[in-house]
């Protein structure tokens, strides 16, 4: 699934890797060739619209994360708005806090109904749960026997008409439910009867049936084989009975994925589960992120993004807040940052983890990079006690002089680190008690990062 599209995208990255800077149209040229991939992915041509605007205006006028090549920062921008397309967060399952959870699958003739509903009810199983299964299509004769036949190698009970002692798909569902609490199943999984197209009879019965089991979750099954007609199917179904969300099945057999692409943006709702295959096992729960890493199917760039992100932007601002909270900065924490840029490992080791590595090598030569300011800083620091280094106040002239001898700097340089320090000290004041009056109203600087 989605070959082509990271295989194009995969080249248009390719094409800008190693750019020292990019400009406005070397942007343009670039969102110009990832609108065309995904037009050819078949995506939804209003979300290739607008996903672009969004992406050009990030990457111009970016604010930019220095560790970070250009080409490195557009694909950290195409990553994010890719996640947000395919849903942001993966939205967890809405487990009912008096079981059992209904799930009521729905969608066309041949979508994959039947056989999600047993990948479901396997999948609910590893989740530690006791799903029943409900056959509740009863326009094809054979759907109760696939659906007991399917359930059987699952090893999870299929209720059926017969048990229920009637014909009608509603009065059968609604004895499953009953069912299901007096049997002890936490879950019910209902299979209903699909149609050629949205109609009217299709509908009816589908909202009856809704009423009946107030299902928590409403899960349309659209086979992602046929594209932006997935898409409308799920316009359509969504419009007479609200779903809480879609699955996807057929993955397998579909290399574009413009409909997993777009069905968030034009229906509203979030994939959940994507099927990749005929097997009761091949079923997956739908996770943005990892899908959008899938994509761009660039594991080793991705992951040196995170690693930069999480370095710079986790740990600095977990162990700074600490420091904040008691205002203790002092000589040791300084040191300590600069060691932990240095701790996201040697520049020439986070060169290798990109593709490329040796042609930017060409590049760079043997220009050395600029850390002689943090070296020099370091120095200072290292030339003085540890007292000195706990209780900067202590730092008077004579030790001053003595430290700058000590690491061979201008005495000026000296004062110019310890009167950095006071003034990091005074900002860091001002930063807690100005994070403490917004704690009180539930807001922290520091929150959850995105
Ligand atoms: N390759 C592949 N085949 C699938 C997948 N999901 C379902 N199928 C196949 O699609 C066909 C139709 O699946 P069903 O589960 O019977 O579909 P349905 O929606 O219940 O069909 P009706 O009950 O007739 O409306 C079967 O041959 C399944 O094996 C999938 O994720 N990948
Ligand atoms: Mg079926």
């Amino acid at each position: 699934m989605f070959e082509s599209l990271t295989d194009k995208l995969q080249g248009i990255f390719a094409r800008i890797r190693g750019a020292s800077r990019l400009d406005e149209k070397t942007v343009d040229e670039v969102l110009r060739e990832i609108r065309l991939a995904l037009l050819e992915a078949d995506v939804n041509f209003r979300v290739v619209k607008d996903f672009i605007a969004r992406i050009r205006e990030q990457a111009i006028g970016e604010e930019v994360l220095k560790s970070l090549t250009p080409d490195q920062q557009v694909i950290r921008i195409v990553r994010d708005e890719l996640i947000a397309l395919l849903g942001g967060e993966a939205e967890p399952i809405r487990w009912a806090a008096r079981p059992p959870t209904v799930f009521m699958l729905c969608g066309l003739q041949g979508s994959g109904k039947t056989t999600t509903c047993t990948k479901l009810a396997r999948w609910a199983k590893s989740q530690g749960r006791n799903p029943l299964l409900a056959a509740c299509d009863l326009q094809r004769p054979a759907a109760i026997k696939q659906l007991e036949v399917l359930g059987q190698q699952v090893g999870v009970p299929a209720f059926t008409p017969q048990q229920a002692g009637t014909q009608d798909p509603v009065s059968t569902a609604q004895r499953a439910l009953d069912y299901a609490r007096t049997h002890g199943y936490d879950v019910l999984i209902v299979d209903t009867a699909g149609r050629l197209q949205v109609d009217e009879p299709l509908m009816d019965e589908l909202q009856r049936m809704h009423a009946a089991l107030q299902p928590h979750e409403v899960l349309l099954v659209v086979d992602a084989t046929t594209g932006q007609e997935a898409v409308n199917v799920a316009k359509a179904f969504h419009e007479r009975l609200e779903l809480t969300g879609v699955i996807m099945s057929k993955m397998d057999g579909d290399a574009r994925g413009g409909a997993t692409l777009s069905v968030k943006a034009v229906v509203g709702k979030p994939v959940r589960f994507i099927g990749i295959g005929e097997r009761t096992d091949a079923l997956e729960p739908f996770y943005p992120d990892r899908v959008a890493s899938r994509i761009l199917g660039m594991g080793d760039v991705l992951s040196l993004i995170e690693r930069v992100e999480q370095t710079m932007q986790e740990e600095e601002a977990r162990r700074l807040e600490k420091k904040m909270r008691d205002a203790s900065f002092d000589f040791e924490d300084m040191l300590a940052q600069m060691q932990q840029i240095r701790r996201m490992g040697p520049f020439e080791q986070l060169l290798q983890l990109l593709p490329g590595f040796s042609q930017i090598k060409s590049q760079i030569g043997d220009m050395p990079i600029d850390d002689r300011a943090l070296k020099r800083a370091e120095a200072i620091i290292l030339s003085m006690t540890p007292q000195e280094r706990r209780h900067p106040e202590i730092i008077n002239y004579s030790r001053k002089v003595r430290i700058a001898k000590g690491s061979g700097v201008k005495l000026e340089e000296v004062s110019a680190l310890v009167n950095q320090l006071f003034e990091m000290r005074k900002l860091m004041k001002q930063m807690t008690k100005f994070q403490q009056r917004m704690q009180k109203r539930k807001w922290s600087p520091f929150g959850k990062r995105r």
